[in-house]
């Protein structure tokens, strides 16, 4: 076998989402801040993200987080999706902590101090909950995380007029109630929910100055919700969504519906909760009222794996069915 190039990963999931984090094999990446140098690696490298991330050796749903130096945080860390860049993900910030869990790796005062990570997104910082020196959930503090617009009305093809709420937590997410939508909210449904999602998401970024990055459906169950996020056409975060959550918590707390402290169950459409909270409330980037959200989830490691690029493969950046 004649190889061209060889990547160490560790593969996890967090309540069901893949996070493949890329030990090494990446290039050393220009720029000094996290989001110069995920911005070189697109710039650069985009064909590994298909050599990583989809078929043969990935899939339409795979995220990858890839560590770098931060100058500004103890770690830098920023995720490449199948298909898109994100500049904050929740899930994969779990998985890449449990990742490092796994394999002996996180910072020696970690569990008294957790650490801070710096995103394209900016910084967050994340602890953890240990059992006799195992780890058992992350817990991760978000970004200044706020409500930015109302009951926005849209006409939607085939399913007609949809209220939803837009709120940024690292990405911007429309909050849809699932209620809206006639069709049972569970995972043999979820093309028809992608469908639906993606169409709304069209309208609204047609008919509104905000440009939303995902649908999140959410439908209530005691002490929460279940969620649904639409991230593209056929992908759909299979996790309770890190960002999504953060979404929801400002949206609920801005409008008086949770206080500061109290809990928030977010299921997974599989019924895998993330467990969130209001942390504190805090200023938005731009000054306007915001909540720091807390949440906190666990990832599974699913695989160590050595990913093999041969030098005569016909498919180097890989191939995704749309
Ligand atoms: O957990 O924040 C998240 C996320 C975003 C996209 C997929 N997962």
């Amino acid at each position: 076998m004649r190889t061209r190039r060889l990547f160490s990963v560790i593969d996890s999931h967090t309540a069901g989402h893949p996070t493949r984090t890329v030990i090494s094999g990446i290039p050393p990446l220009q720029g000094h801040s996290v989001r110069e140098q995920r911005n070189d690696f697109r710039a650069v490298h985009d064909g590994l993200r298909g050599l990583l991330l989809h078929e043969p050796r990935g899939h339409a749903a795979m995220v990858a987080s890839v560590p770098v130096p931060s100058r500004d945080a103890d770690q830098g860390l920023f995720f490449i999706s199948s298909y898109i860049y994100l500049d904050m993900c929740g899930h994969a910030t779990i998985g890449y902590i449990a990742s490092l869990a796994a394999t002996g790796a996180l910072p020696p005062r970690f569990e008294q101090n957790g650490m801070s990570v710096e995103t394209p997104a900016g910084i967050v910082h994340v602890t953890g909950t240990f059992e006799a020196g195992r780890l058992t959930s992350v817990v991760l503090r978000n970004l200044p995380s706020y409500l930015a617009c109302t009951d926005v009305a849209v006409k939607v093809e085939g399913l007609g007029t949809v209220t939803c709420d837009i709120a940024y937590s690292g990405i911007m997410y429309a909050l849809v109630d699932a209620r809206q939508i006639e069709l049972p909210f569970d995972i043999d449904h979820a093309s028809r929910w992608c469908r639906a999602g993606m169409a709304i998401k069209e309208e609204l970024n047609a008919a509104s100055s905000y440009q939303v990055g995902s649908v999140l459906f959410h439908r209530g169950i005691e002490g929460g919700a279940r969620h649904l996020v639409i991230l593209a056409g056929n992908k759909f975060d299979r996790s309770p969504c890190g960002t999504g959550t953060s979404a929801r918590l400002a949206q609920i707390h801005a409008r008086g519906q949770l206080a500061t402290g109290a809990p928030y169950r977010a299921e997974n459409i599989l019924g895998v909760p993330f467990m969130a909270k209001v942390a504190e409330v805090a200023q938005g980037k731009d000054g306007q009222p915001a909540v720091i959200p807390e949440v906190r989830g666990m990832a599974h490691i699913s695989a160590f794996s050595t990913l093999v690029l041969e030098a005569d493969d016909p498919l180097p950046a890989g191939f995704l069915p749309s």
